[in-house]
């Protein structure tokens, strides 16, 4: 009997969801950053396993602003846990919870589907650990609580309980047939996995300088004889974010080039040279059509 199923994870920016999919998947699918609302796409990671594979949709960060960008990132984390037959759910106990999380708690609450709950950073400390139990203990009294599965502390960034983890989710993955290629781990175009490489370095690189401001887009990819030509852009808002972004004598940019340059390499297994230009554009984030472009539908 093969079993298959869809477990999106859902949580608050910054919370350690993409490093989950990753230690779950035991590759680098999505990318992380300590800067909240990393994730801008829906990304899908595949775990294949003897007799079972698991879907994994790594979800933007749910929060709540005022501009496109941010309420298609709403749409898109709302829009996943419908069709899943399961929602990890995943809290940062090293930081209290806000608002924020009982609107999302409510989210989760009042739906159908088994959510496993995962309390996650607790290499770090276990601060808020009782606080987020006790709170969802209030949220899901009488019929509700039929839909935890489990409670699952554990580090995302050690692997700790990552096993465990593995075990409870495969127990409650229901009868089905594979959806993806048993080699494929992820279902994310290539254009967009590199586009979103470079926006990590930028992202490591920047710190709090400018994430919100800048967007990657590939352009180009050219497969010729021995090596891979790669064309990105980098969009900034402003002048004085091009000059942060290229950097002293174009160093930082050369830098941020160098490291996805060999990230890159290791998903192609062949040369790369990649040619990355920088765009001032000023309300990128407000404009649907380049929005699209950007692989943000
Ligand atoms: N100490 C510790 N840090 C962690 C753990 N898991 C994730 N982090 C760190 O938390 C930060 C955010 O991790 P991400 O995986 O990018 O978080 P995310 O929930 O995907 O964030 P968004 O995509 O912005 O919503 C990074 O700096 C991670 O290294 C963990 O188990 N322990
Ligand atoms: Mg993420």
């Amino acid at each position: 009997m093969f079993k298959s199923g869809f477990v999106a994870i859902l949580g608050r920016p910054n919370v350690g969801k993409s490093t989950l999919l990753n230690a779950l998947i035991g590759d680098k699918v999505s990318i992380i950053s300590p800067i909240p609302q990393t994730t801008r796409h829906q990304i899908k990671g595949i775990l294949n396993l003897k007799d079972v594979q698991v879907v994994f949709i790594d979800t933007p960060g749910m929060h709540y602003f005022n501009d496109e960008l941010a309420q298609h990132l709403n749409t898109v984390a709302k829009s996943i846990i419908y069709g899943c037959d399961l929602i990890l759910y995943v809290v940062d106990v090293t930081r209290n919870y806000g608002k924020e999380e009982e609107r999302l708690m409510n989210i989760i609450c009042n739906q159908d589907i088994k959510v496993i709950m995962v309390l996650n950073k607790v290499d770090k400390c276990e601060k808020f650990f009782n606080e987020y139990l006790s709170m969802w203990q209030k949220k899901i009294k009488g019929d509700k609580k039929k839909i935890l599965l489990a409670y699952m502390p554990l580090s995302a960034k050690r692997g700790t309980n990552i096993d465990k983890l593995k075990e409870v989710l495969i127990g409650n993955i229901p009868e089905g047939p594979a959806y993806y290629d048993d080699k494929a781990v992820t279902d994310f175009p290539v254009k967009l996995r590199i586009a979103d490489i470079i926006r990590e370095k930028l992202f490591l690189a920047l710190k709090e300088e400018l994430p919100h401001a800048v967007a990657v887009s590939v352009e180009e990819i050219n497969n010729k004889k021995n090596v891979i030509y790669i064309k990105a852009n980098i969009y900034v808002r402003r002048k004085s974010q091009k000059m942060i972004v290229v950097g002293k004598k174009g160093e930082l940019l050369k830098h941020i080039g160098t490291l996805s340059r060999k990230e890159i390499e290791t998903i192609y297994e062949k040369k790369v040279f990649l040619d990355i230009w920088v765009t001032i554009m000023e309300d990128w984030q407000k404009r649907p059509r380049i929005l699209k472009d950007l692989g943000y539908e």
